[in-house]
C-alpha cells in the first residue's frame, strides 16, 4: 500500500520515533507547527477519522491515552496543549493514514485557521 505512515510504521522509511506499543506509534512531525509537534498514529491504516469501525475503538482510546501521556513525558500536560485530527479536504487532511496531532510548548488560539 502507498501510505507514508504506514511505511513509517513498518521501518521503510524513518521517522524520529518517540512511542510505540502493539496499536500506536508516535514520532515527530517533519514540519512541526509548535516546539513540540507529534503524530500519534494507529498502525491498522485507517484512511480517515470516517473510516473507523467499532473494532478499532480501543485504538482510537489509545491515541488519545498516548497523547496523554506524551504531554506529560514532556512537561506541558499541566499548562495545556492541543490535539488536533484533520478530515478530509476541507479539514485540511493532507496524509490519508488517520493521525492525532499533538501539539505543545506554546500558546494555541481559537478558533483553528
Ligand atoms: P494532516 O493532518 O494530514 O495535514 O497532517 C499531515 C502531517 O504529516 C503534517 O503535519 C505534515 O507536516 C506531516 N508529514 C510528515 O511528518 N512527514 C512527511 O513526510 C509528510 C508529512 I508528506
Amino acid at each position: 500500500m502507498d501510505c507514508l505512515f504506514c511505511k513509517i510504521i513498518n521501518q521503510e522509511i524513518p521517522a524520529n520515533i518517540v512511542y510505540e506499543d502493539d496499536e500506536v506509534l508516535a514520532f515527530d512531525d517533519l514540519s512541526p507547527q509548535a516546539p513540540t509537534h507529534i503524530l500519534i498514529v494507529p498502525k491498522k491504516h485507517i484512511a480517515t477519522l470516517n473510516d473507523i469501525e467499532e473494532g478499532d475503538l480501543a485504538t482510537i482510546g489509545r491515541l488519545q491515552y498516548t497523547a496523554a501521556k506524551l504531554a506529560k513525558d514532556h512537561g506541558f500536560a499541566d499548562d495545556g496543549y492541543r490535539v488536533v485530527m484533520n478530515c478530509n479536504e476541507k479539514g485540511g487532511q493532507t496524509v490519508f493514514h488517520l493521525h492525532m496531532h499533538l501539539l505543545g510548548g506554546r500558546q494555541f488560539t481559537w478558533p483553528a485557521g
